[in-house]
């Protein structure tokens, strides 16, 4: 063997080692990507066979994600601009035939933003349903969904219900829905939501969580829940944990905008000018909350009853603009409340002396 064949011989060895490392190192799959090419609701003629394609021989919203739906792992939805319009009925139904939009695999929706690209659900169901998975959606409006009744699968979550699922929701508008509970968002206690950047507006709910209603856990980034209205709770529920940063929660409708039975952590924020309390935190042992620099202004039925725990750092808030029965109202305390504002830690019986420490 020459000195040039062992060259080439030592090549090919390298090489060939190469290839077995390359062949060991798990390259994730990318999944496929569905661009969506018609704003029709139209379903899938075949879910499987890697093709998105309605009977029209177009790649509708719907065919894109039972397609999704029926590959095994993580896909991609591209959705340009335009208005998807949900026409097919049949509530109740959780392979995305008809009525809502179920999402049973990971996948991500990307719109062009939540100006351009509409999901409206034409009030025959809500627009999505997460069922035990993954799904990151950004750019686009969620909007017109409405459920009502029982049991809590067809009643809850007008706009989205996420249902033992992690969600990713950035720069989107979830906004005119209705349900029984949760009109914009409903979670269930086994899932994970991120909101960032977002608008929840104009929602509302029979019970609980005009905009939001959630048993899970929660994470609200710089993003405006406005507008919404409920039985209780206009803005949202929480029962779960959640986390409120950079965010602004307005002009929402009755009793409270904000109810925390578990935890809550409002940091950066501005509760104001809703109609009923800023925010309780109510009577359930489970119920804490603290609230760090946050303005709580021109809420009429008083801008924090605390039945429970909260700490309050650095707030501000304006007792002679948050009204409780027409009489200027910051703190309205009903039962042994624990809390601390600013450094001075307030801990009694009495609500007085606790306002009078306050103003
Ligand atoms: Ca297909
Ligand atoms: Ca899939
Ligand atoms: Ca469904």
């Amino acid at each position: 063997m020459n000195q040039k064949m062992r060259a080439r011989l030592k090549k090919c060895m390298l090489i060939g080692a190469l290839a077995v490392l390359g062949g060991m190192i798990a390259i994730p799959a990318q999944g496929a990507t569905f661009t969506v090419n018609s704003t029709v609701d139209e379903l899938d003629t075949n879910p499987g066979d890697g093709v998105c394609a309605a009977a029209s021989g177009q790649c509708t919203l719907r065919a894109a994600i039972q397609e999704a739906n029926a590959l095994t792992g993580a896909d991609n939805v591209t959705l340009p601009a335009g208005t998807y319009r949900l026409t097919i009925d049949g509530r109740d139904e959780d392979g995305a035939a008809t009525g809502d939009l179920d999402i049973t695999d990971d996948l991500s929706i990307s719109g062009a933003d939540a100006a351009s690209t509409i999901i409206d659900a034409d009030a025959r169901d809500r627009v999505f349903h997460a069922i035990d998975t993954s799904v990151d959606i950004g750019g686009v409006t969620i909007q017109n969904g409405a459920v009502s009744g029982t049991p809590f699968q067809v009643g809850n979550g007008g706009g989205i219900q996420c249902l033992s699922s992690t969600m990713t929701l950035t720069n989107v508008a979830i906004s005119g829905n209705t349900a029984e509970k949760g009109g914009g968002i409903w979670v269930t206690n086994a899932s994970s939501v991120t909101l960032t950047d977002s608008m929840v507006s104009g929602n509302s709910a029979a019970g609980n969580g005009g905009g939001i209603d959630s048993n899970g856990s929660i994470a609200i980034t710089r993003t405006t829940v406005s507008g919404n209205t409920a039985g209780y709770a206009g803005a949202i529920f929480i029962n779960g944990t959640m986390t409120l940063t950079d965010s602004t929660v307005n002009n929402n409708t009755r009793l409270v905008a904000i109810a925390i039975q578990g935890t809550g952590v409002l940091t950066n924020c501005t509760i104001s000018d809703n109609t009923g309390s800023g925010i309780i935190i109510t009577a359930a042992v489970s119920a804490n909350a603290a609230i760090t620099n946050c303005t709580i202004s021109g809420n009429t039925g008083g801008g924090i009853s605390n039945l429970r725990n909260a700490t309050i750092t650095n707030g501000r808030l304006l007792s002679r603009e948050n009204r409780r029965h027409g009489k200027k109202m910051s703190f309205y305390f009903l039962f042994m409340p624990r809390i601390a504002v600013g450094s001075n830690a307030l801990v009694g019986r009495s609500r007085y002396a606790a306002e009078k420490k306050l103003k």
